[in-house]
């Protein structure tokens, strides 16, 4: 039997809070692509959907603990006081914005540290386009709890499944999926710097909580559970390959863009280090990639390295910006094409949770994003 219903997590207190002004593309200021109005459409496309999702406003407090595991104390003091601090300087109450960023052939030559605001502006944030608001950090705590809310509850669906299973009410061809739908989004933040709309790492910080769980056995190994990291964004996870990049799990894989932002990781030769050697697998692909190519990576990508690396869950970067009319990105891929991609996520066989990160073609987001999750649950879409 097909899990009949897809539990969507979602909060207004991160999906609607955040509202930059605006960002700069390509040198020109331009509206904020990663929009509040995102989180409405997908709701909007998935309620269509008759019963196929169950959507829950629930969100449990973890407190800072799982936060303060992957991001460092000074950025997370940052993050919270930075508008603050900004407005006391004199700074435009739009958000804060850096102005001068350590560039590394710079900062090799300098010994200060950032005393005051605008210096920190730069200090921990890597571009122009994760304006800190007045709400910005509040949004960003509750996407990260909401994040967590959905992974405890990965852990009960998934043991219901493995009951299930072995009850033979079950197959282990239909396991059970779950779905985040946060914003701001967080795969390119890491450990102490903010950027690509990204703020705090929602989808790490609820892989380190998975792991850390002191209860939860791997059924491979009887050690912490494992985990695969699918990040299937458009734009390379800067920020989860640098938070475990030391780790040998959680597994990091991402399909993404060669050659597009953020321009300086996402290489194959990125393999991971020390104990995380071999256990950070990046596959970059070309501008222009279709729904066959794109489709065929993925499957390699599950075959060589998803399944040997025997994982307990599977945590989606669920990114949908390499859709053919997105505004900011370069792929080909189709609405038809996100079915076969939750297809593909389904036969892993294992409890999977998506994560909401990028997909900015506002027109198409819901049927792409739904798309994604029909395909895992074995069902075709309607449209709206
Ligand atoms: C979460 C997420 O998707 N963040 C992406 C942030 C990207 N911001 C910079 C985009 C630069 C786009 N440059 C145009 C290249 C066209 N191929
Ligand atoms: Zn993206």
């Amino acid at each position: 039997m097909a899990p009949s219903r897809m539990k969507v997590f979602t909060s207004t207190l991160c999906t609607t809070m955040h509202t930059p002004a605006f960002e700069f593309l390509s040198g020109s200021e331009t509206h904020f692509y990663e929009s509040p109005d995102r989180p409405g459409v997908i709701l909007k496309y998935l309620e269509s959907q008759g019963d196929a999702f169950e959507v829950t406003e629930r969100v449990e407090d973890f407190g800072p603990g799982p936060i303060e595991r992957v991001h460092k104390q000074d950025f997370l003091d940052y993050l919270k006081t930075a508008y603050e601090e900004w407005i006391e300087e004199g700074g435009h109450p739009n958000g804060v914005l850096p102005g001068t960023i350590p560039h590394y052939k710079v900062a090799r030559l300098g010994k200060l540290k950032a005393a005051n605001c605008l210096a920190k502006s730069g200090e921990y944030c890597f571009d122009l386009s994760a304006v800190i608001t007045k709400d910005t950090f509040k949004a960003a705590w509750n996407a990260a709890q909401v994040t967590l809310t959905a992974a405890k509850d990965l852990v009960r669906a998934a043991d219901e499944f493995e009951q299930s299973v072995e009850a033979g009410s079950a197959t282990r061809k239909n396991p059970p999926g779950l779905y985040a739908l946060v914003r701001p989004p967080g795969h390119h933040a890491q450990s102490d710097i903010c950027g690509g709309y990204c703020y705090l790492n929602n989808l790490a910080i609820a892989a380190q909580w998975l792991i850390d769980q002191p209860g939860l056995k791997s059924k491979a190994d009887g050690g912490p559970k494992r985990i695969v990291i699918l990040d299937i964004d458009f734009h390379h996870g800067n920020g989860t390959q640098e938070i475990f990049y030391t780790a040998a799990n959680p597994l990091y894989t991402s399909l993404h863009s060669i050659d597009d932002y953020p321009y300086f990781t996402g290489s194959a030769l990125e393999k991971g280090e020390g104990e995380g050697l071999g256990f950070n697998i990046n596959i970059p692909m070309p501008q222009a990639t279709t729904n066959d190519d794109y489709v065929e990576t993925l499957d390699k990508l599950i075959k060589d390295h998803v399944i040997p690396f025997k994982p307990d869950y599977v945590l989606v970067s669920l990114g949908v910006d390499t859709y053919k009319d997105d505004p900011i990105a370069g792929f080909l891929v189709t609405s038809e094409g996100y079915p076969r991609i939750g297809n593909s996520i389904r036969k892993i066989g294992v409890p999977t949770l998506f994560v909401q990160e990028g997909g900015y073609c506002i027109e198409k987001l819901g049927l792409n994003v739904g798309g994604i999750l029909l395909g895992y649950m074995g069902k075709t879409g309607t449209t709206l």
